[in-house]
């Protein structure tokens, strides 16, 4: 409740920052492209993880600045790397989807920075696609039409029916971590992520493991086929210096 009234101005305070982990691709171990996490560095209670502020931020409407802040930000960050085949993938909330003009502000962010469309990736739940409207739906595919690319995020933790899947306009399914933390020692788990892996390519899209964090997790990922990890076995969340300094080593 403290925190609530604080939020509107701490953008504007600046202290608000993104941080990027690295989406890595199975076959090469190098990065396809990294992903902005939101920070609220606060100046009395520290580093408030996302987990805390992001429903503050929905509930209050503050949602609006800061994932417009996100997006813009991004978007010229991932502009400046000299690699350009690296995406950038931005969490959206499903309040942006319904209550701003996201199609415009995801262009202007676009247009702004000079990113290519097919660089941005927009992560989306599946808890928010499952409360998509028909005009929900109509701005999807229109971002779809800008030419980003969409990912399905924490898959497996909503209420997704196999029909439902088949609908989505995504390119991409992120498998939650909480499938991919047992492995290989549950064989339920190693059955789920093979069919989630192989259900996504049948319907052309691919799939990203997620909260890799171990050797074995990799290779048996590796020996299903899934091809994009993120976890803390490949880098956690950095800040743009570190981010900057991953990538000139790479290329
Ligand atoms: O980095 P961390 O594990 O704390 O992030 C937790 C969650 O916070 C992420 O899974 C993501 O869904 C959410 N999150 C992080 N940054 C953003 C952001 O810029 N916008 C939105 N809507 N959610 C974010
Ligand atoms: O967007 P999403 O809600 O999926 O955000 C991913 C979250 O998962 C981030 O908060 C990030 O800090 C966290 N994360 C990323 N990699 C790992 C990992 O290997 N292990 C754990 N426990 N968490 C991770
Ligand atoms: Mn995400
Ligand atoms: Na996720």
């Amino acid at each position: 409740a403290v925190l609530m009234g604080e939020l509107r101005g701490a953008l504007d305070r600046g202290e608000f920052a993104l941080h990027y982990q690295p989406l890595v691709s199975a076959d090469t171990g190098e990065p396809n492209g990294f992903e902005a996490l939101m920070r609220w560095q606060h100046p009395l209670h520290g580093d408030v993880p996302p987990s805390e502020f992001i429903v503050l931020a929905e509930e209050t409407g503050s949602i609006l600045a800061l994932g417009e802040w996100s997006l813009r930000n991004a978007c010229h960050f991932a502009a400046t790397w000299q690699d350009r085949t690296l995406s950038v993938a931005v969490n959206i909330s499903t309040v942006q989807i319904r209550h701003s003009n996201l199609v415009e502000i995801v262009a202007r962010a676009l247009s702004d920075s000079g990113l290519e469309p097919s660089r941005l990736e927009l992560e989306i739940t599946e808890t928010a696609f499952l409360a998509t409207t028909n005009e929900a739906m109509s701005v999807i595919e229109s971002l779809r039409r800008l030419g980003v690319r969409l990912a399905l995020d924490d898959f497996g933790t909503g209420y997704s029916s196999l029909s439902y899947l088949k609908k989505l306009p995504v390119d991409k399914i992120k498998i939650d971590q909480s499938f991919i933390v047992d492995l290989p020692d549950v064989s339920s788990d190693v059955s789920i992520v093979k069919a989630i892996v192989e259900l996504a390519r049948t319907l052309g899209m691919t799939t990203t493991a997620e909260g890799v964090e171990t050797v074995a997790q990799r290779d048996c990922l590796r020996q299903i086929g899934c091809p994009e990890f993120q976890g803390y076995l490949y880098g956690k969340p950095a800040d743009e210096e570190a981010t900057m300094q991953m990538i000139a080593r790479q290329s």
